[in-house]
C-alpha cells in the first residue's frame, strides 16, 4: 500500500524528517527555500498533510486550491498563520504545539526583560565599539527589576510562567490583564492580581506582552496605550508582531516617552521597522523565544506526532479544531 503524501514546508531536524519518512512519502524543503504562496500551493498538490511553521499562510484561497489537504501541523503554539474557521469549513484539521515551549519561552521573556531594563545590549555595543574609556556613576544606569511591578498582558501558560518567575524569583508585584480572569488557585500560584488594561498600562514598571495575535489584538499597544505608560517603563513583546504598532513605539522610544523596549517579534517580520534599528534603547532579537535545541526538538516532535497521530492512527495529540474529527 502506498504511503500518504505530505509536505514539510520548511527545514527541520533530520531526525524529524527521518521519523516522518517511516510513515509518509515526504516532500521536504531542507534547503529552506522561501516559497511564494503559489509555489506552496503547487507543492501541496496531492498532499494530505502539511508540516508548517509560523511562516506558511493556510487560508481559504490555499485550501480551495489544495483539495487533497486533510491536516496542517504547525510547529508553533501560535497559529495566526492559520485561518482556522476556513480550515474547519473544509474539514482540514489544524494542530499546534502547546505546552512543550512554555517554560523555555517564559525564560526568554524574562531574559529580554532583564536585558532591556538593565541595558545589557546597549552597553555591550558601547564596549565593543571601544567607547569605554572610564567608569562613571551613572553609566548605563537602568531600571530596577527586583521588587518592581511586573505587568503581563495575556495570561495564558507563558504569561503564567513569566509571572511565577517575577513573583517567586524576583519578588515582583505582579499584575495582569487577560480576556478572562484566572481561577483564584492559578492567581495564587502566580501571585498575580487581575487589573483593567488601563491600570496595567499606568502601573507596570515592566510590561510583557504574551497575548495571541487576532484581529482584536492588532495594535493593542499603540501611541495611545504607550502614552499611558510610565516614562521609566520598559515594554517587552514576545507574542506576535502586529500587537504593537512598531512605528508608534519607535517614535515613543526616540522621544523618551518610555525608557526602553525588548522585541522578539515585529510587524511584517523578518523586516524590522527602520526606526527601531536606529534607536539605542531597544533590544531586538529575531523571533527566538522558543529557541533552545531541546524545545525546538520537542516542538518538531509534537508537530510530527500530530501528523502521524491523525493520518496513521486517527488521533492527533493537540488539535485546534477537533470538531473536524467528527
Ligand atoms: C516559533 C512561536 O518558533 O510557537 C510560537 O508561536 O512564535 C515560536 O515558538 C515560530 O512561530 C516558528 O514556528
Amino acid at each position: 500500500m502506498s504511503k500518504p503524501r505530505i509536505l514539510v514546508a520548511r527545514a527541520v531536524f533530520p531526525q524529524t524528517l527521518a521519523r516522518l519518512e517511516q510513515h509518509f512519502e515526504v516532500e521536504s524543503n531542507q534547503a529552506d527555500a522561501t516559497w511564494s504562496q503559489p509555489e506552496l500551493i503547487a507543492r501541496l498538490q496531492g498532499k494530505v498533510g502539511a508540516f508548517t511553521t509560523g511562516t506558511e499562510r493556510i487560508d481559504a484561497t490555499l485550501l480551495a486550491a489544495c483539495p487533497d489537504l486533510k491536516v496542517c501541523a504547525n510547529m508553533a503554539v501560535g497559529f495566526n498563520n492559520f485561518d482556522v474557521p476556513a480550515m474547519s469549513a473544509r474539514k482540514v484539521l489544524a494542530t499546534n504545539t502547546p505546552d512543550v515551549l512554555t517554560e523555555t519561552t517564559a525564560d526568554f521573556g524574562f531574559a529580554l526583560l532583564m536585558a532591556t531594563a538593565r541595558r545589557i545590549c546597549e552597553s555591550e555595543h558601547y564596549l565593543r565599539a571601544g567607547q569605554w574609556t572610564k567608569w562613571s556613576y551613572d553609566m548605563f544606569a537602568g531600571a530596577e527589576v527586583h521588587g518592581s511591578t511586573l505587568g503581563i498582558l495575556g495570561m495564558g501558560r507563558i504569561g503564567q510562567g513569566i509571572a511565577k518567575r517575577g513573583a517567586h524569583g524576583f519578588g515582583m508585584n505582579v499584575i495582569y490583564h487577560n480576556r478572562s480572569r484566572l481561577t483564584p488557585e492559578l492567581e495564587a500560584a502566580c501571585k498575580a492580581r487581575y487589573v483593567g488594561k488601563e491600570e496595567l498600562l499606568k502601573t507596570a514598571d515592566h510590561l510583557v506582552l504574551v497575548l495571541p495575535y487576532t484581529a482584536a489584538s492588532h495594535h493593542a499597544i499603540g501611541a495611545a496605550e504607550i502614552a499611558l505608560m510610565k516614562p521609566t517603563a520598559t515594554l517587552v513583546n514576545i507574542a506576535r508582531g502586529g500587537i504593537v504598532d512598531d512605528a508608534a513605539l519607535a517614535q515613543a522610544l526616540k522621544a523618551g516617552r518610555i525608557a526602553a523596549a525588548g522585541l522578539d517579534v515585529f510587524e511584517g517580520e523578518p523586516k524590522v521597522h527602520p526606526d527601531l534599528l536606529t534607536v539605542p534603547n531597544v533590544v531586538l532579537t529575531p523571533h527566538i523565544a522558543s529557541a533552545t535545541v531541546t524545545t525546538r526538538r520537542a516542538m518538531a516532535d509534537l508537530a510530527a506526532d500530530n501528523l502521524i497521530g491523525f493520518l496513521v492512527d486517527g488521533k492527533p495529540l493537540t488539535p485546534l479544531n477537533p470538531e473536524v474529527l467528527g
